[in-house]
């Protein structure tokens, strides 16, 4: 399937350290690769002309509003529809047994599980979904959703995956034919053996327990759909908001039974995925059922706390890890032990299949010759998920879990965190680098990365500021952390994935229109990254033509290429690979009908990168421009060339791509309040070539500040029976623009061997990569203090308990000049 994979281009390339090679991109100026080019579709977006799910309005459409049950683990004994179907309005109540008579009362989830549309006998996560009220407009829908009357037998309820372990542990799913625990499976990667000895083996050995909270995802935009059943075609079409329009529209196919080519989605405006809409959910299902029942189109829209309690959330790993190392800090072996919540479904992917086997580069960017990890899952009476935000399945927490283990050794040998890194980085030397757990690390140059970000916030001079004002017994404590991380994305071939026999593609097709523009459809879908510009960038750079005469289009399964989808960061390592080949198809093919204009032969015409045109080898001033070559290609195709001028790729990449970063947390904690302020964070980052630098650092910002946000806020927290206690935006805390600090952005180049320009995927690396660092930050300054550990989220409750265990809050009467039983005068 594969096309064959050229080189990056030479003319890619950047200078020495990092910047762009000043040469590059002259002579044309069309927005081709590295350019600026401000984003596209923006025009829409900042006219208030974008179309989202929420939008569309069809003739006839009906509104759909979903029952869940307030108890978190509970028998439904009896459903009565009557005094809803009485409201006004209301046109239909659906449940379990009315979806089973269409054969849909379950759906797969990601991962060998079915999970119920609507609950068939037992609610096993409170919200779930119990009833659908079906009306003619969403406030009616609502008004008979709270008509219908549930009766429930309450379960007690179990939410921590330690507990649900436990023997006598409420045991969450019974409907598993013989299944006696919550206990889903275990999975182990490395070698054990090599492991252990080199723990016997090693001068010191250092254990630190971590826990990465449960978060959630939460785009702007909540899910939603609009199903539309045409009676006529027998064809039913569903805008969604998809990060994975065509895996949506087989999924459809294959639960709903209608014939893929009669099912059309729809990925219209997608108001930011993070994850949240790589999986189906039973609103689309409950709605596409509708709307095939009743014969009208459904809308089903989410609201904020349906959206936090219900749709895949994220992390939920309770984690050990153990380092081995000699006397000098290098690491020997690091062994680790997961139990990971996977809720009351099993979606979150069984690690020994992608995607949860990215756990597996747990061993970062170190040269460490011995890995070792056992996982656990358990189910629990939480919402199922646990895959995605931001987060390249998993590595977040492999990355969190190496970057945080590098710091407590750095303390266990009082080295300094910066000098262990740079111990045992792999050198640039050794790639492609094969790790203890079997990834081919494609590129890398870590060393670099780390001098340029430790000259950039001047370390020297910060070690010395923190320890000038311990010296002074200052009120506040300054903290330096790093975070060297390396990410691994771009999903994936299946060898590297280890999906049973699953090749994860992905693809493009062009089409130069005669006058010389052309229309770009692809198989990923854009949430708010900006593709709809930066493959555009690609075509004009590969086909020199404007980046204004390109037109990006995706999301309609009717009309697009097969793809697989926006997520682990793979739109540019994969479907950016199949636009790069695919353009040069073009090329070649454009190349031929050049040689016929200009009456040569093919092997005298050379393509002239930078002023985008076909020339006669030694004779520049003879040539044709690729506009030129468009027209005669509809008009004057040679006799060995078909007319028209387009074409179609299926990538199928060799490897995954793995981006890296150095980034740089200073932190000033106050021992009296135990707040936490991000005096700076510098991010560098290295996405081997850039397509679009601004749009890049967009990318960063807005990583960054999920990364942030998760050290220092968020976490969806329960009670013991099972409540949700964090499911709005008044309880779980998202930041807004007062919590993100400024941020500094920098980046090396180091390209991608094996990807076609060079580039590697960016958008998850700044959430992967920041929590560590500030994490490491906020530890170090305590170090002097003897912490070693603090779990996020960072807030200021837990710094002060943290400072106050370690003698280091503030004693408020020794703050202020009057005694305890002195009064202020007053006057
Ligand atoms: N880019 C570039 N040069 C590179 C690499 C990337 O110019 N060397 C550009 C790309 O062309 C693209 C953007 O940066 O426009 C991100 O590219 P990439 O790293 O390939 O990531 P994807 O496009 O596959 O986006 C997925 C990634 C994921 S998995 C999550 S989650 C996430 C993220 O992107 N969700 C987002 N960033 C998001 N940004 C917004 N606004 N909204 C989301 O939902
Ligand atoms: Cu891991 S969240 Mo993104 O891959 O869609």
């Amino acid at each position: 399937m594969s096309s064959e994979t050229e080189k990056p281009d030479a003319k890619y390339r950047h200078d020495e350290d990092g910047g762009p090679d000043p040469e590059a991109h002259h002579g044309h100026g069309r927005g081709g690769m590295g350019q600026e080019v401000k984003r596209k579709e923006d025009r829409r977006f900042i006219t208030g002309r974008g179309n989202y799910v929420d939008d569309i309005k069809k003739d006839g459409m009906l509104h759909c509003h979903v029952v869940r049950s307030p108890h978190a683990h509970a028998y439904v004994k009896s459903i009565n529809k009557e005094r809803a179907l009485n409201v006004d309005g209301v046109v239909a109540v659906l449940t379990a047994e009315d979806l089973a008579e269409y054969d849909l009362a379950t759906m797969p989830t990601l991962m060998d599980d079915t999970q119920d549309v609507l609950v068939q006998d037992k609610v096993k996560f409170q919200s779930q979904e119990v009833a659908a009220v079906i009306a003619t407009d969403r406030y009616i829908a609502k008004d008979g959703a709270d008509k219908v009357e549930v009766k429930y037998e309450t379960l007690d309820a179990v939410v921590d995956a330690r507990k649900a372990l436990e023997p006598d542990a409420p045991l969450v799913r019974d409907d598993i034919e013989d299944n006696d625990s919550n206990h889903i499976f275990t999975w182990e990667t490395g070698d054990k053996e090599a492991t252990e000895k080199a723990f016997e083996d090693a001068d010191v050995t250092v254990e630190q327990d971590m826990y990465y909270q449960r978060i959630h995802p939460a785009p702007i935009e909540t899910c939603g759909c609009v199903a539309d059943w045409d009676t006529a075609n027998e064809k039913m079409t569903v805008h969604l908001t998809s990060q994975a329009p065509h895996a949506h529209r087989t999924l459809f196919s294959m639960v709903s039974g209608i014939p893929e080519h009669k099912v059309r989605i729809v990925s219209p405006d997608v108001g930011g995925g993070f994850g949240n809409k790589v999986p189906i959910y039973p609103g689309y299902v409950i709605a596409a059922a509708a709307s095939y029942v009743i014969g009208q189109p459904v809308k089903w829209v989410e609201e904020r706390s349906e959206n936090i309690q219900t749709t895949h959330f994220a992390r939920d790993y309770e984690m050990t890890g153990r380092v081995a190392a000699t006397k000098d800090g290098i690491i020997q072996g690091i062994d680790v032990d997961v139990l990971a919540d996977h809720g009351a479904y099993n979606a979150a992917a069984q690690p020994s299949k992608f995607p949860a086997g990215f756990f597996k580069i747990f061993t970062g960017s170190y040269d460490v010759p011995a890995a070792y990890c056992k996982l656990d899952a358990a189910y629990t009476n939480t919402a199922p998920g646990g895959i995605a935000y931001r987060c390249s399945f998993r590595v977040t927490e492999a990355v969190y879990l190496i970057e945080r283990m590098v710091k407590v050794l750095s303390q266990e040998l009082d080295m300094d965190p910066a000098e262990i890194r740079r111990k045992n980085f792999i050198p640039k030397e050794a790639f492609p680098y094969e790790s203890a757990t079997g990834w081919t690390y494609d590129s890398g140059d870590y060393e670099r990365a780390l001098d340029k970000a430790l000259d950039a916030v001047d370390y020297d001079g910060l070690r010395e500021e923190q320890q000038r004002r311990l010296d002074a017994d200052d009120d506040k404590l300054l903290g330096i952390g790093f975070s060297t991380f390396t990410e691994i994305v771009g999903a994936g071939p299946g060898k590297q994935c280890d999906i049973a026999g699953v090749e994860m593609f992905d693809s493009a097709e062009i089409r130069v229109h005669p006058t010389g523009n052309a229309t770009v459809r692809i198989g990923v879908q854009t949430q708010g990254q900006g593709h709809e510009t930066t493959f555009a960038q690609i075509v004009a750079e590969e086909l020199g033509l404007d980046v204004e005469d390109i037109t990006v289009e995706h999301g309609d399964t009717d009309t697009d290429p097969y793809g697989l989808g926006t997520y682990a960061s793979r739109s540019t390592p994969v479907g950016g690979a199949a636009t790069a080949v695919a353009a040069r198809k073009v090329r070649e093919k454009a190349k031929s009908i050049a040689a016929n204009e200009l009456e040569v032969a093919e092997e005298d015409i050379v393509w002239d990168r930078s002023s985008g045109a076909f020339q006669v080898k030694g004779a520049p001033d003879r040539g044709v421009t690729m506009k030129e070559v468009a027209f005669a290609s509809y008009t004057n195709s040679p006799a060995n060339e078909e007319p028209g001028l387009e074409a179609v790729d299926y990538y199928d990449p060799p490897n995954m791509t793995f981006p890296f970063g150095a980034y740089v947390c200073v932190v000033e904690v106050d021992r009296e309040t135990g707040e936490v302020d991000i005096r700076k964070f510098y991010a560098l980052d290295d996405c081997g070539n850039r397509i679009n630098p601004m749009v890049i650092e967009g990318q960063v910002h807005g990583g960054l500040a999920q990364g942030i946000a998760t050290a220092m806020l968020e976490e969806v927290t329960f009670d013991d029976n099972g409540n949700v206690t964090a499911g709005d935006f008044m309880n779980y805390l998202l930041p807004t623009a007062m919590e993100i600090p400024h941020m500094d952005t920098d980046y090396t180049v180091t390209p991608s061997p094996h990807h076609p320009i060079g580039a590697k995927g960016v958008g998850e690396s700044p959430t992967v990569g920041s929590p560590p660092a500030i994490v490491n930050a906020v530890v170090d300054a305590m170090a002097h203090a003897g912490v070693r550990h603090i779990d996020m989220p960072m807030t200021p409750d837990r710094v002060w308990s943290v400072l106050n265990e370690a003698g280091l809050t503030l004693d408020p009467a020794e703050r202020f000049e009057f005694d305890a039983g002195e009064t202020p005068a007053d006057d």
